[in-house]
C-alpha cells in the first residue's frame, strides 16, 4: 500500500502546484485571471471547475484505498463464483445511490452555473461604442474598424487598439479555413468560420496589453498567428483613430529614397499591400497604411523593430516557414529605399 500512498500523495501535489503558478498570472495568456466584463463571470467557473475536479480525484482515491485495505472477508473469491448484492441498509448498493445522487446534483449544479454565466455575457450593459471586423487570414488578423461612415473607417492587422472601459462590438469572419478569436483575459473563444458572421463583444476594465491567439488549427503557421488587443485611454484611443484615418504622407518634403522606395514599393509589393495614399491596393496581405504604430510583425512573431522588419522583408519564408509573404528579390538598396519609405508610415 505504501508506494499507492507514496504515488497518490505525489500526483496530488503536482496538480496543486500546477494549479498555483497557473494562478501566478506571470503568463502572457493566463485564462485564471480577467480583465474586463466579458471575461470576468468565466473565470469563476473555472475555478469552481478546477476545485470540483480536484475535489473528485482526492475523493476517488481515499475511497479506492478505503476500499482496498477494508478486505470484507477472509474467504478466497474463486473464479466464476458470484457474489451477490446486498439489498437494504449495509448493502453495496447504497454506495451506488448515493454515489449516483450526488454526481447527478453535482453536474446539475454545474450546468446551471454555466447556463447563467453564457447569459451574464451575452451582451453588454452599455451600449457598444464602435463595430471591429475581425478577418482571419492564414495565418494573420485583418482587422477593419467600422466608423460612423466610410471616411471614418480604416484597416489595420494584428492588433486591435481599444477604448478601456468601454464594450466594443466584435464581428467575426474568415477568409479562408477556421479560426478562433481568444484574448483569454478579455473573452472566451469565438470561431471565425467561411461564409458566416459571428458577432460578439469585447471590453477591457483597464488600459494594458492583452495577448491573444488562434485557437483553431488552421495550417502549418497556426501556432503563429497570435494577436494583441491594446486598450488605451479613451482621449488616447481617440488620437490614435484620427492618426490612423491619414492617408501616407505625400511627395512634398519627401527626400529621394523615400520616393524611390514608395515606387518600388508599389511595384514589387502593392499586389498584396495596401498604402493609403499610394497607388498599392493590394488585399492579400495585411494594410500597411500606418505600419510603424504597430509594435510587433507577422501576427505578434517578431517584434517590429528597424531590425525585425528588415529581416521579415528580406527573407519571411525564414520567419515563418509556408506562410503567403513569398521572399522578394531585392537589392540591398531597394531593401534600404523601401524600408525607409516604411519608416514614413508612422
Ligand atoms: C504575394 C503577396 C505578398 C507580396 C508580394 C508581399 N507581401 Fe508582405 N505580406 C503578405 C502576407 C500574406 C503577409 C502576412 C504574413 C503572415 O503574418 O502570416 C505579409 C506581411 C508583411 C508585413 C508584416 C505586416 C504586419 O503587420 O504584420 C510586412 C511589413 C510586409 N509584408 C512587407 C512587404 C514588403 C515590403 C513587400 C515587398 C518587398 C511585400 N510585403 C510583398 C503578402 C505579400
Ligand atoms: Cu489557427
Amino acid at each position: 500500500m505504501k508506494p499507492l500512498a507514496r504515488a497518490t500523495g505525489g500526483s496530488v501535489s503536482t496538480l496543486l502546484i500546477m494549479i498555483t503558478s497557473a494562478a501566478a498570472g506571470d503568463t502572457p495568456m493566463s485564462y485564471l485571471e480577467s480583465a474586463g466584463a466579458r471575461a470576468a463571470p468565466v473565470t469563476p467557473l473555472i475555478w469552481g471547475l478546477i476545485y470540483l475536479s480536484a475535489a473528485v480525484v482526492i475523493v476517488i482515491t481515499l475511497l479506492v484505498i478505503v476500499g482496498s485495505l477494508k478486505r470484507r472477508t477472509t474467504d478466497a473469491w474463486l473464479p466464476g463464483q458470484r457474489s451477490d448484492v446486498e439489498r437494504g441498509g449495509s448493502g453495496v448498493l447504497r454506495w451506488v445511490y448515493s454515489g449516483l445522487i450526488a454526481t447527478t446534483i453535482t453536474l446539475a449544479a454545474f450546468v446551471a452555473w454555466t447556463m447563467s454565466t453564457l447569459a451574464a455575457i451575452r451582451s453588454p450593459d452599455q451600449a457598444e461604442q464602435f463595430t471591429v471586423h475581425v478577418v482571419g487570414h492564414q495565418w494573420w488578423w485583418e482587422v477593419r474598424y467600422i466608423g460612423s461612415s466610410p471616411s471614418q473607417s480604416f484597416t489595420t492587422a494584428n492588433e486591435i487598439r481599444i477604448p478601456s472601459g468601454r464594450p466594443i462590438r466584435l464581428r467575426l469572419s474568415s477568409a479562408d479555413v477556421i479560426h478562433s478569436f481568444w484574448v483569454p483575459a478579455l473573452s472566451g473563444k469565438t470561431d471565425l468560420i467561411p461564409g458566416r458572421t459571428n458577432e460578439t463583444w469585447l471590453e477591457a476594465n483597464r488600459t494594458g496589453d492583452f495577448r491573444g491567439q488562434c485557437a483553431e488549427f488552421c495550417g502549418q503557421q497556426h501556432a503563429l498567428m497570435a494577436l494583441r488587443v491594446v486598450s488605451l485611454p479613451g482621449d488616447e484611443f481617440a488620437k490614435w483613430w484620427a492618426q490612423q484615418l491619414k492617408p501616407a504622407p505625400g511627395d512634398t518634403g519627401a527626400s529621394e529614397t523615400v520616393r524611390n522606395g514608395r515606387e518600388l514599393f508599389v511595384a514589387k509589393c502593392g499586389i498584396c499591400h495596401t498604402v493609403r495614399g499610394t497607388l498599392a491596393g493590394g488585399k492579400i496581405g495585411p494594410d500597411l497604411s500606418h505600419l510603424m504604430s504597430r509594435e510587433t510583425l507577422a501576427a505578434n512573431t517578431i517584434p517590429n523593430t528597424r531590425a525585425g522588419l528588415s529581416a521579415w522583408i528580406s527573407a519571411p519564408q525564414q520567419i515563418k516557414p509556408k506562410n503567403k509573404m513569398p521572399n522578394v528579390e531585392l537589392s540591398s538598396e531597394e531593401l534600404h529605399a523601401i524600408r525607409t519609405f516604411l519608416y514614413t508610415l508612422q
